[in-house]
């Protein structure tokens, strides 16, 4: 790309800025801070190899995960940044127990707060598989002038006023949704910006590709079950089998399925009912930013962005993607009772 093309992510965010005369600024600034803390990360994702950052930190997360030293790193890496900056009042985070808010007074009067998966797909680190890290952002609904508040952590994602993820690949992405569109950035090393490289994302309605850890199929119900058939099968609204992909990182398996379009699927079982992806700080900003991109997401219940959370790491079932693939697996998948 040309010089005189170049567009950074500063860049970006002010001119979005420009086009709401009574913007304050504040959330393309947030949109920046979470940038800085990716280019950070990314820093130390690169080097993983090289220096004592791989293998297990020896803790555990709330998730009861043994804790990669990444993770503990990003997780870190966020919280100081958001700390610093002056629109964010708190966050929550994979990592955290509970929400953290900010104790000062600069924070107590900023209007946003910010989930995150930290480091999605840790798991993947030590065979350099791609991974990515996933933000969501609500306006607070908790009193200005105050710390900021669990409520401000449970809103359904039809609040979220911005969501995106930073993938670390081939090449590092920050990808995020406002309700104005999808923008892509990539990491230009020699000048250290994320640049304009996928303006305006669209997912497609339609696709080839289904993504799921079909190693649970016996843990699958029927309706499941002959879901996959289909998927499978020379189906007739094809003509061909789906093609199958599933990196086990849900950041790469989402940025697959926005690009190329196709379905990913993390359904309940047997043994986990809900699922295993986490509602606030995975589900709800990927299906925000697919939803804003034309694709759709449910949980087998509905759609995902209109579940009233109740508890921070709350887990759901999951199918997004293309519009149409989505609208076909719900002719099959019964949603299961779920055992209270
Ligand atoms: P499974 C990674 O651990 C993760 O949280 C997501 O990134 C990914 O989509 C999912 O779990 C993979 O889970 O059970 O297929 O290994």
């Amino acid at each position: 790309m040309s010089q005189s093309k170049l567009i950074t992510l500063d860049e970006f965010t002010i001119q979005e800025t420009r086009k709401f005369p009574q913007a304050t600024g504040d959330l393309s600034a947030l949109l920046r801070d979470i940038g800085l803390a990716g280019k950070i990360i990314n820093k130390q994702v690169r080097k993983a190899g090289l220096v004592d950052i791989l293998g297990k930190h020896g803790a555990t997360n709330v998730q009861g995960e043994e804790q990669m030293k990444l993770d503990v790193y990003a997780n870190e890496t966020l919280i100081n940044i958001l700390k610093n900056c002056t629109e964010c009042a708190g966050i929550a985070s994979e990592e955290n127990d509970d929400h953290l808010p900010y104790e000062d007074t600069f924070s107590y009067n900023s209007k946003y707060v910010v989930l995150f998966d930290p480091l999605d797909g840790s798991s993947n680190i030590d065979v350099n598989a791609s991974i990515g890290t996933i933000f969501a952002i609500y306006r607070r609904v908790s009193e200005l002038g105050k710390p900021c508040t669990q409520a401000d952590f449970l809103q359904p994602g039809r609040n979220l006023i911005a969501a995106g993820y930073i993938i670390y690949g081939s090449s590092t992405m920050m990808v995020y949704a406002t309700r104005l569109g999808v923008n892509g950035f990539t990491l230009e090393p020699s000048i250290g910006e994320f640049c304009l490289s996928h303006p305006n994302m669209k997912c497609n309605e339609k696709g080839k590709i289904y993504s799921v850890n079909q190693g649970n199929w016996v843990k699958y119900d029927e309706s499941m079950r002959n879901y996959l058939n289909y998927c499978m099968e020379s189906n007739k609204d094809e003509g061909r089998p789906y093609t199958q992909r599933y990196i086990g990182s849900m950041v790469a398996d989402m940025h697959r399925t926005l690009i190329k379009g196709g379905i990913f699927m993390y359904p309940g079982d047997t043994s986990a009912p809900k699922g295993k992806l986490r509602l606030q700080y995975e589900c709800n900003p990927m299906a925000f930013i697919m939803e804003v991109a034309g694709g759709m997401a449910v949980s087998g219940e509905g759609h995902v962005l209109d579940i009233q959370p109740t508890e921070l790491h709350q887990r759901t079932p999951i199918f997004i993607g293309s519009k149409k693939m989505v609208e076909k697996a719900m002719e099959f998948v019964q949603v299961r009772e779920v055992a209270n």
